[in-house]
């Protein structure tokens, strides 16, 4: 295993404290004994502790809701192409903040540099789509049987929309949505994960700075920093027209009934359990390249992490081995330090889930052939860094159909096109996927109707990293959502259906007659 330096407590604390100033933070720290509800921000790169932030509680959800519908109520009368400056100047913040917000994302989420910056320019390249959408909200006319009628459908702001975002994309999940929403003619409330708040504080920042530059409506996008309890208060505010969660399994099927059961509208990204088949034609340099990065970059933590290689039996033992080589040469430690390809998990619980999921496989006859061990842990026996694993198994047991929310690879292998297929298929997960293959009818089998079953389904690259023109999210248990490009802006409006009679005749659809 390759070695990288390690930073410190001091020097983290140090650069947190620069870049919270330069992005408009300040000292967000209060003391223990102040009162009221708090919480903790702490960097998973030392695992230590930066202080407490003052934290909302349930109560305080209904006031922050009812001044984001009095600002809707503002907001929409405001023509979409002015609503656009808006998102302009927030994105023109973002390129002048880039490097200080990706490396807060680097301290609190634990990201690799690149990875850091990486997501600030997702968060960039959503505000230049959103801007363009901004005079493209359009509808269609269309053909009415009745003379003199004209049938046109038109997308109305929505309301409050409600964001509900994870500690692994704590800044770019939010852009997806409020980038869109704003220009939809929408206000936002946004929860973050209670893992991520810092970075939460400095798109606040940076939205209010934009804010404040064009004058939009006070409390038109607003942040609610908190546990369950305030996200709990979001989800069931009838106020909240769309509810945009992104996160596991679990915390969807808590949500999605609440919301349901008040007729709001859900946008949901959940789990994935994203699989490459890897055929015989492969280009194998490609497949590693592709696979390394998808499984063991970002210690694992995407949702659309690679979890599952479906190999032809024909090259399985060559792609291992090839996997093992760079498994075993991936440098792990602070992301912070040059060189660091894997960073930290994210906590304790997510080490946890880690061990407990590489014994599962191995009771179930799976073969540990690289990594599964506990790196740096004398540095600070509060970070969790680990080697990635890579384990064969003969079968798709239960713990291969499970999403393990870090760095774990099974390998599993086929030997017709149509059962690497049914195996990719077979979980409950449909997010992401990929097909590395040099043969034309294998790949088109795989992103046809009878191919893979997920929302993304690529060819030739692995299956995170998507870029944001496309729609993104995924179906079964991922929640069938979608957000970022293509039309994923629709699910902030409302369609209306218009038919205007400009005739002096009232003549009936369907041919009905009545006097
Ligand atoms: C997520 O992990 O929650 O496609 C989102 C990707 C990124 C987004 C991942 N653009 O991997």
């Amino acid at each position: 295993m390759a070695e990288s330096t390690f930073t410190t407590h001091d020097e983290l604390s140090q650069t947190l404290t620069a870049v919270l100033d330069r992005l408009g933070v300040g000292d967000p720290f209060v003391a223990a004994d102040q009162g009221g509800a708090t919480i903790t921000a702490r960097s998973p790169i030392t695992g230590t502790e930066f202080g407490l932030l003052t934290a909302h509680t349930g109560s305080d959800v209904a006031a922050i809701i009812e001044q984001a519908q009095t600002a809707f109520e503002q907001w929409r009368l405001v023509p979409a192409p002015v609503r656009g400056k808006l998102v302009r100047e927030l994105g023109e913040l973002l390129r002048e903040h880039k490097d200080d917000l990706g490396a807060l994302v680097s301290i609190e989420a634990g990201k690799i540099t690149s990875e850091g910056l990486g997501e600030v320019q997702e968060m960039i390249d959503i505000c230049d789509l959103a801007v363009g959408l901004s005079r493209q909200l359009f509808g269609q006319t269309i053909a009415t049987e009745r003379p003199g009628h004209r049938m046109m459908e038109q997308w109305h702001p929505l309301g409050v929309v409600g964001v509900i975002s994870a500690f692994n994309f704590p800044v770019a999940v939010w852009s997806w949505n409020t980038a869109l929403a704003l220009v939809c003619g929408d206000a936002v409330v946004w929860k973050p994960s209670d893992k991520t708040p810092l970075t939460a504080l400095a798109c606040q920042a940076l939205m209010n700075e934009a804010a404040r530059r064009v004058g939009a409506p006070e409390g038109l996008s607003q942040l609610l920093l908190g546990g369950v309890e305030v996200g709990e208060a979001l989800v069931d505010d009838a106020r909240v027209a769309l509810l945009s969660a992104t996160g596991s399994t679990r915390m969807g099927r808590a949500v999605a009934p609440r919301v349901a059961g008040r007729f709001g509208k859900l946008l949901l990204e959940l789990g994935g359990n994203n699989a490459a088949i890897v055929a015989p034609s492969a280009d194998l340099d490609l497949a590693v390249r592709g696979i390394v990065f998808s499984a063991a970059g970002t210690a694992g933590q995407r949702c659309t992490s690679l979890r599952r290689v479906i190999a032809h039996s024909s090259i399985v033992d060559d792609l291992v081995a090839r996997l093992t080589s760079a498994y075993a040469s991936l440098p792990i430690g602070s992301p912070l330090a040059a060189g660091t390809l894997v960073g930290p998990l994210i906590d304790a619980a997510s080490y946890e889930g880690f061990g407990k999921a590489l014994a599962a496989a191995q009771a179930d006859g799976g073969t540990l052939v690289v990594g599964g061990e506990r790196v740096h842990a004398e540095e600070s026996e509060d970070a969790f860094y680990v080697q990635p694993a890579i384990v064969t198994m003969a079968a798709q047991t239960d713990i291969v159909k499970a999403e393990t929310f870090a760095p774990i690879l099974y390998v599993l292998s086929y030997d017709s096109f149509d059962e690497a297929i049914a195996l990719q298929n077979d979980v409950a997960q449909g997010l992401s996927s990929a097909v590395f293959t040099l043969n034309v009818r294998e790949a088109e089998q795989f992103v046809s109707a009878i191919g893979s079953d997920c929302g993304i389904a690529n060819v030739n690259i692995g299956p995170s990293g998507a870029e944001i023109g496309g729609a993104f999210g995924g179906e079964k248990e991922t929640g069938g959502g979608r957000e970022s490009g293509s039309d994923a802006w629709k699910a902030y409006m409302r369609r209306t259906t218009n038919t205007v009679n400009y005739s002096t005749e009232l003549p009936l659809a369907q041919g009905v007659e009545f006097v």
